[in-house]
């Protein structure tokens, strides 16, 4: 019989609620759960292709120890017996945990609990640090706690929504869609976008401020000072509920109106009309997201975007209010258990010896951290230099995701003992693990996560427990109890654990502190099991539910104010010629991080196939690079080559590549190799979006283009990127020489058998070589070079694996690159959902369907998840402008 689970997407902060069902096959489908507060039905790109990511290829199903296959019981007491030995000679600040915002509260309170309160360090920190810390930085400087005042509602209700260093289209797409549809029904709703790139979001805002890099302090610095000299504040609300408010003003007031020109980048005009589109519009929202946090100057960006809503006291009333967009669908679960290396649990703070003593009584714990533990980028320091002799790596990919790669890649390599658990056997991580823990996937593991607007849901399990795999908390409950920690480690269930966590929240809280689910508390399974999303705070007794914080004050600074805090607006100067670019690094549409997941998906990995640089095509002339060349990017920390993708989108002086592609997908396309470990000085998050770097052309004799139905061997070429594709693989390649025996490399790389004849030629003239290789009627392989970049339909020859070919004309068709006149290709692929190409809109487009709806009647395109609508629209726009011009 089919079953359907109510569930949780495992990618974004949106939070969006999903119902599973499985076939009696087996086959998994998902949809949109209607009655979910997050989504109300709907789901993007990367969320309707869930059940495309979760077979077991490339999964870890055994625990491993040095590559071997163990008993769990081997490999939990090394674990244990490791750890403690190194405790005993070196000190509990000898060892580390380095978790992810990816586990679920039940895991994330378990590995705090353990490292906090039992090995009585603050070790552990998250990858957290690297994308929410500036935020939780400001919060807490202004309200004395990390609150995220605001709800999703307060989007749809506000009549000027700002979103600051936010592609809210593709990262956010659930609550894009909940924008866009907001601003369709209400035409007088303004959209502006603070982004030194035109994105997709910003296709759909009144005005968009292409800021300088990091110009923000002074954007929102300069706002500051213009509310006040428009008398555009409200003084009764700065009277009562605030402090500071004359310091952040002196601090903001010298700015002079040329200096903010200059640090900003903004034409006057467009500064002025802003400024004054905020101080004459009442309900405001401003999201913010990693283009404000990844900054060495993220937690003063958040605190400036703060003073505005403070000083205008908009905040926590209905439309109104700073609001930060968290990345990870448990980003905020884990400031709830305190994951941070600063943090203690349940929102209370490390540094104060009451609340330590309070966590430490609630625990019963032998001891408490006593000061906070090494933030990320100083963790992975101090496991390079020694400090730090065992590691473990839990649900994160550190060897691609942190700044200087390569130097965490040595630490990790050079620690004496690491342990992570995975999903899966071979990441850039997992290949240096002692000890490889195979971890429960999304559909299997069982347990809570929170959103962006603190609604707590249920992440439930329907898939069954495959091969040996373990939850996570489960792992950290073994190996505390292996330590000696048996009491503080008994738990049978998730629910248990967040039972306990809950009773947590609430133990002499009294509405000191603002997390607070005491109403969950000693919570049984089969409430556990019903649970229904719900929004903190939930205090025990069942007080009516308060959605929003601080619209009559309360806040949790000793004396209940909030403070203004003066912010301090610099920039880096580009003062090294050699390094004269920005790298701004970030995300697309249809990828998830270090592509552990979504590259799994052939219709993921359609919509972007390979690593790029979007470079301004003036800064493309000057360095030398053509349309679809290759470019090598370089900082003082490493070295990248990507496809140029030239876009009047790109400011100057500026180029952005992608966070995801690693050494599993491309040669050299892991960017964080480049990023240098440059942190924000409150914080301690990284400033990923803004590393000096040069580019130059990469070189290469030949240009490939391949495909594959096995899996190739490692590819032995100058520039590799491989992706998933339908019925195969599918890469792009370049070479160093010009000329090789290609077909023998065919034969090394795809497995082809000596008896298999090649079909198709080499032309010494123009340097264009051609080679099919065939099977009864299926494609096997095939390798297309030339000396410029191979000028072949992807799409369409792609399609070719799974196509039969028996008719000869066909195989000369592949060989060609090309279909038919009867077979248009389709293009490169849009909307991932239906498989439509850029070629195919265009024509409808030709064919009079001028808008995105019009569009979607004809080919279907843009209405499932709606992530492409933005992209639908751009080109609509592209060819109604050419038609004209
Ligand atoms: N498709 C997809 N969605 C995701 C993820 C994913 O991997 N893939 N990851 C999730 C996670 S964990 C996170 S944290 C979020 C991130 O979501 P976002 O923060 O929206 O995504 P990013 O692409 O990292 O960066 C946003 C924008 O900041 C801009 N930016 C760079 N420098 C500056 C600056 O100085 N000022 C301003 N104002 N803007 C600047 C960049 O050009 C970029 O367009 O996405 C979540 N959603
Ligand atoms: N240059 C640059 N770098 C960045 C960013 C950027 O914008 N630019 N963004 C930063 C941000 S915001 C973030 S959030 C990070 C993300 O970076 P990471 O956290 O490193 O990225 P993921 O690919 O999500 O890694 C998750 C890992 O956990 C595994 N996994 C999946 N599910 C489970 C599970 O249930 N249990 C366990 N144990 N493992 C599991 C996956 O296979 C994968 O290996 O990257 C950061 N790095
Ligand atoms: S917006 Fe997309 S990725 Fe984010 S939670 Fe919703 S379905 Fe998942
Ligand atoms: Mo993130």
């Amino acid at each position: 019989m089919e079953k359907e689970v109510r569930t949780t997407c495992p990618y974004c902060g949106v939070g969006c609620g999903v119902i599973a069902k499985v076939a009696e096959d087996g086959t998994v489908s998902v949809q949109g759960d209607p009655d979910h507060p997050s989504n109300f039905g709907r789901l993007c790109s990367k969320g309707s292709a869930l059940g495309e990511t979760i077979d077991l290829d490339g999964r870890v199903l055994h625990p491993e120890i040095a590559g071997k296959r163990v008993e769990w019981d081997t490999a939990l007491d090394l674990v244990a017996q490791r750890f403690s030995q190194t405790i005993v000679e070196h000190g509990p600040d000898s060892v580390a945990f380095y978790v992810s915002g990816q586990l679920l509260t039940e895991d994330y309170y378990l590995a705090n609990k353990l490292m906090k309160g039992f090995i009585g360090s603050a070790n552990i920190d998250t990858n957290s640090r690297l994308c929410m810390s500036s935020s939780v930085a400001g919060h807490r400087r202004a309200f004395g706690s990390d609150t995220v005042p605001g709800t999703y509602e307060d989007i749809e209700l506000a009549d000027l929504v700002i979103l600051a260093g936010s592609n809210l289209a593709w990262c956010h797409p659930v609550l894009y869609q909940r924008l866009a549809a907001a601003k369709a029904a209400r035409r007088a709703m303004k959209i502006v976008v603070i982004d030194p790139r035109r994105t997709m979001t910003a296709d759909i805002a009144d005005m968009h401020l292409a800021i300088r890099p990091d110009g923000d302090v002074a954007l929102f610095a300069g706002l500051f000072a213009h509310l006040i000299s428009e008398n555009a504040v409200d003084q009764n609300y700065i009277a009562e509920h605030t402090g500071g408010f004359a310091d952040a003003f002196a601090a903001s007031a010298t700015i002079s109106f040329s200096d903010l020109l200059d640090l900003t980048g903004l034409p006057a005009m467009q500064l002025r009309e802003f400024y004054h589109l905020f101080a004459t519009t009442e309900r405001v929202v401003t999201c913010y997201s990693q283009g404000v946090n990844q900054s060495a100057s993220g937690t003063d960006k958040v605190n400036a975007i703060i003073n505005c809503h403070l000083a205008t006291g908009r905040i926590g009333r209905p439309g109104m209010g700073p609001f930060s967009l968290t990345g990870q669908p448990n980003a905020m679960g884990g400031r709830e258990v305190g994951g941070l290396a600063n943090m203690l649990a349940a929102h209370m703070d490390i540094e104060n010896p009451e609340h330590r003593d309070r966590v430490q009584r609630f625990w019963t714990a032998p001891r408490i951290a006593e000061k906070p533990g090494l933030k990320a980028v100083d963790m992975f320091k101090a496991v390079a230099d020694g400090r730090i002799k065992a590691i473990w790596i839990m649900a994160t990919n550190p060897v691609v995701s942190m700044p200087d790669a390569d130097a965490v890649e040595a630490a990790i390599k050079a620690c004496p003992f690491v342990v992570v658990s995975d999903v899966l056997k071979n990441t850039d991580t997992t290949r240096h693990a002692h000890v490889l823990l195979p971890s429960l996937g999304w559909g299997e593991k069982d347990g809570t996560v929170t959103n962006s607007e603190r609604r707590i849901s249920r992440q439930r399990a329907f898939l069954e427990t495959p091969g040996e795999a373990r939850a996570d908390w489960w792992q950290l409950a073994e190996v505390a109890r292996r330590m000696g920690f048996y009491a503080g480690f008994q738990f049978a269930s998730s629910a248990e654990i967040f039972s306990e966590h809950a009773a947590l929240s609430a133990f002499e809280n009294n509405g000191g502190r603002d997390f607070d689910i005491g109403a969950y508390a000693g919570m049984g399974s089969s409430s556990y099991d019903e649970f229904q999303p719900f929004q903190w705070p939930q205090p025990e007794g069942g007080k009516a539910i308060e959605t929003r914080f601080f619209a009559k004050g309360g806040f949790y600074h000793a004396d209940g104010k909030a403070r203004f805090v003066a912010v301090n607006p610099v920039l880096m100067d580009r003062t090294d010629p050699n390094y004269p670019f920005t790298l701004n690094t970030g995300r697309v549409r249809d990828h998830w991080h270090t592509m552990t997941r979504t590259g799994k998906s052939a219709r993921l990995s359609s919509h972007i196939a390979e690593p790029f640089a979007e470079l301004h095509p003036r800064d493309a002339i000057d360095i030398g690079v053509g349309k679809a060349d290759l470019v090598e990017i370089e900082s003082p920390y490493g070295k990248a080559v990507v496809r140029a993708l030239i876009t009047e989108r790109q400011a100057r002086g500026s180029i952005f590549v992608p966070m995801h592609w690693n050494d599993q997908f491309a040669a050299r396309g892991r960017i964080d190799a480049l990023v240098a470990p440059r942190t924000d000085p409150i914080s301690g998050q990284p400033a990923s979006k803004n590393v000096a770097v040069t580019a130059r052309p990469f070189k290469v004799a030949r240009y490939g283009f391949g495909l594959s139905v096995e899996q190739p061997a490692p590819l032995d070429a100058a520039y590799w990127a491989i992706a998933k594709a339908d019925g195969g693989w599918r890469m792009e390649l370049a070479f160093d020489e010009a000329e090789t025996d290609w077909c023998s490399w065919c034969r090394a790389t795809f497995a082809i058998a000596e008896d298999i004849e090649p079909l198709g030629y080499a032309d010494a003239q123009t340097g264009v070589t051609r080679l099919a290789f065939f099977a009864g009627d299926r494609l096997l392989a095939a390798l297309f070079l030339a000396p410029e970049p191979v000028p072949v339909a992807r799409n369409w020859t792609i399609s070719q694996l799974v196509a039969n070919h028996t008719d000869i004309r066909k195989r000369f068709a592949l060989i060609a690159g090309r279909p038919g006149a009867d077979k248009p290709d389709p293009g490169a692929t849009v909307c991932s959902c239906f498989g439509v190409g850029v070629n195919q809109i265009v024509a409808a487009v030709r064919g009079g369907c001028h808008s995105v709806e019009a569009v979607g009647k004809q080919l279907n395109a843009g209405t499932n998840c709606g992530s492409c609508r933005a992209e639908i629209r751009g080109i609509i726009d592209a060819c109604l402008t050419q038609a004209a011009e």
